[in-house]
């Protein structure tokens, strides 16, 4: 799996590799990760990589030019991209399934932007995706770019250690994660539940499983109707909205 980074802050890239799960895939050969600046790519004895915006407006537009050449240089040096993914607030939402997409498609090139904007012929001419990694404003792409490099890389087999808790990561089954504990038991006059404790396996994955259904249902509901659940989760969430369901009523007679 490779990616090639296009960005105008080069350091910012290498800083978020320096250290974690993708840097140690990519001392064992599993993952290359090229970083690219931006002003290499430029033709003028300034390296300009912005101008103002045609039509009037604040701030300044990405050229597009640097990008083309950086991008034809990148196909020069690996081949083909399976994908040209420009970083972007009107991108598609980037979730755990388009991590396993990307992670299908060998080379991806990810294009960072900074500024007001980029010219729209950058998408016109080479751009194959658009992502955004959330609905909330960052300074540029160089954040979201390596967020994306984290979620596909850790889907190569050999990255994670333990390839178990990439099968049991939350999202891979839709659920969100049971709570965790860990010595000692009691804390703060906090107790660890008995059933940790109590050494009975069946009982315990019981109640992780539990856990993990009632905490999607209160926190994240959206994630339940692609969830997937076997029958005594499912039991289990039509029980507590049974509950629910008794307790409006409930509310509504006092
Ligand atoms: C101040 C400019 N804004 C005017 C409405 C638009 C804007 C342009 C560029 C806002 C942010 C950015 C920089 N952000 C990204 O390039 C970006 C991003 C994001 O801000 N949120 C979520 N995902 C992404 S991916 C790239």
């Amino acid at each position: 799996m490779t990616f090639d980074v296009v960005t105008i802050f080069p350091r910012m890239i290498e800083a978020g590799l320096a250290e974690g799960v993708v840097r140690r895939g990519i001392d064992k050969g599993l993952v290359d990760v090229g970083v690219h600046d931006l002003r290499d790519y430029t033709s003028d004895r300034h390296r300009t990589v912005d101008d103002v915006p045609y039509g009037g407006g604040p701030g300044m537009v990405m050229k597009v030019e640097p990008f083309h050449r950086a991008v034809e240089a990148i196909r020069a040096r690996r081949g083909a991209p399976g994908a040209v993914v420009l970083l972007s607030p009107q991108g598609r939402a980037f979730t755990q399934a388009e991590a396993r997409r990307l992670r299908g498609l060998g080379n991806v090139v990810l294009l960072c932007g900074r500024y007001e904007g980029i010219d729209e012929r950058v998408c016109d001419l080479f751009v194959t995706e658009e992502l955004s990694v959330g609905d909330f404003v960052v300074s540029g792409g160089e954040l979201p770019a390596l967020l994306i490099i984290d979620a596909v890389s850790r889907l190569v087999p050999g990255v994670v250690g333990d390839e178990g808790s990439v099968e049991a990561d939350s999202f891979t089954r839709g659920l969100l994660d049971y709570p965790h504990y860990t010595r000692p038991a009691e804390y703060a006059g906090l107790r660890v539940p008995d059933v940790l404790i109590s050494g009975h396996h069946a009982e315990v994955r019981r109640w992780r499983r539990h856990q993990a259904v009632a905490r999607t249902a209160a926190r994240r509901p959206d994630l339940l109707s692609s969830a997937q659940l076997d029958d005594e989760e499912r039991m289990l969430l039509d029980a507590l909205r049974e509950r629910d369901v008794e307790k409006e009523k409930s509310n509504g007679r006092d």
